[in-house]
């Protein structure tokens, strides 16, 4: 497993001997993970050396690694996973990725893990082949363990969100491993409205929804709304919720589980601190709620971090009692699209 660093390791190194082997414990499953932002750092400088030595690109790489792991936080992500597609356009290194990620957190401590990333068509493949390449990867696993949620990013175009639902649809029906779809990507672009069609047909065709929603202060409410309409199973940080989006939520028979990232919370700084998270409301609402770790390479953290900020105390962690813990990580559970339970 990757080390880590910041607010997570913080909160793990506080914890007593007793308190880990506890979390160690727990039946947990991650649900919030997108592939090419898990990618352990190892494997991204073995992937930038094979590249090529001398590359430019090789040469960025090393610099932001260096930079992360001295708790330097990432301007702009999106440039970051520029550079990640660029080492990553083969299936070869599709195939790396993935293996590692899998890797990285199958190994104890999660349970279940439902990754997400977004079909990429390059020179070296298409849509379908990169999908079916992540599949073969995640299908090593039993089903109990393993799942994929396909993403697609706001910045899509109608042709393009149009092939990535029906591969979606396609490969599901088909038997292999697809659980889900998900609305990722820069918050400040895209129409959500015209999102809405494809969401509601890849819901018809039985795949779980989840939506990144709120997460900065840059979505729009009418964006917001045009995604809540779709009746998302699940919701990604809803930071920002309002009180008209939260009436929107609440009033679902089944509340839609909200995935809560802490450390990129904390890290990006769209909540001030643990005390102010968003989490508390939640916790307090008896909403479902599902620990997550988003970006395991930028925000420098793992499934077991992120827990260990819950059980950590103020100012490290939340101070949680073992019994809400569990509870917490019951519900993760319980909102997996697989159901591993069952
Ligand atoms: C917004 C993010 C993100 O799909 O290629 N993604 N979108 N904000 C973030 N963090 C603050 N982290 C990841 O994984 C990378 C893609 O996931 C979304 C972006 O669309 C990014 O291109 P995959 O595996």
């Amino acid at each position: 497993m990757s080390e880590i660093a910041g607010p997570a390791a913080a909160a793990l190194a506080s914890l007593c001997p007793d308190n880990v082997i506890f979390l160690q414990s727990l039946p947990k499953a991650e649900l919030h993970a997108h592939l090419n932002g898990s990618i352990p750092i190892k494997t991204i400088l073995e992937l930038a050396q094979k590249y090529s030595p001398s590359s430019p690109q090789t040469t960025e790489v090393a610099d932001i690694i260096e930079k992360l792991k001295s708790g330097v936080i990432l301007n702009d992500i999106f440039d970051f996973f520029s550079l990640i597609y660029t080492l990553t356009s083969t299936p070869d290194a599709v195939v790396t990725t993935t293996r590692a990620v899998l890797q990285l957190f199958l190994n104890p401590p999660c349970t279940y893990l439902e990754l997400r990333t977004t079909p990429r068509a390059t020179t070296h493949m298409t849509r379908e082949r990169y999908l079916a390449v992540v599949l073969d990867e995640a299908e090593m696993y039993p089903a109990t363990q393993a799942a994929l949620i396909v993403s697609i990013d706001r910045r899509m175009s109608d042709s393009d969100l149009e092939e990535c639902i029906s591969l979606a649809i396609k490969m599901k029906d088909r038997g292999r491993r697809v659980v889900g779809i998900d609305v990722c990507g820069d918050p400040r672009s895209g129409d959500m409205q015209s999102f809405t069609q494809h969401l509601s047909r890849a819901k018809g065709a039985g795949l779980g929804l989840t939506v990144h929603i709120v997460e900065s202060t840059n979505n729009t409410t009418k964006d917001s709304l045009a995604l809540l309409s779709c009746r998302p199973d699940r919701l990604g940080h809803a930071t920002f919720l309002s009180d008209e989006l939260k009436t929107f939520t609440e009033s679902e028979e089944a509340k839609p589980c909200i995935e809560i990232c802490l450390s990129s919370n904390l890290l990006c700084k769209t909540v001030a601190s643990l005390d102010a998270h968003h989490i508390r409301y939640y916790l307090k609402n008896d909403h479902p709620i599902a620990i997550c770790t988003y970006d395991a390479l930028p925000f420098r953290t793992s499934c077991l971090g992120e827990y260990s900020l819950l059980l950590a105390q103020p100012p490290l962690g939340l101070g949680l009692s073992r019994d809400d813990v569990a509870r917490i990580a019951r519900m993760g559970m319980d909102a997996a699209f697989l159901r591993p339970r069952d």
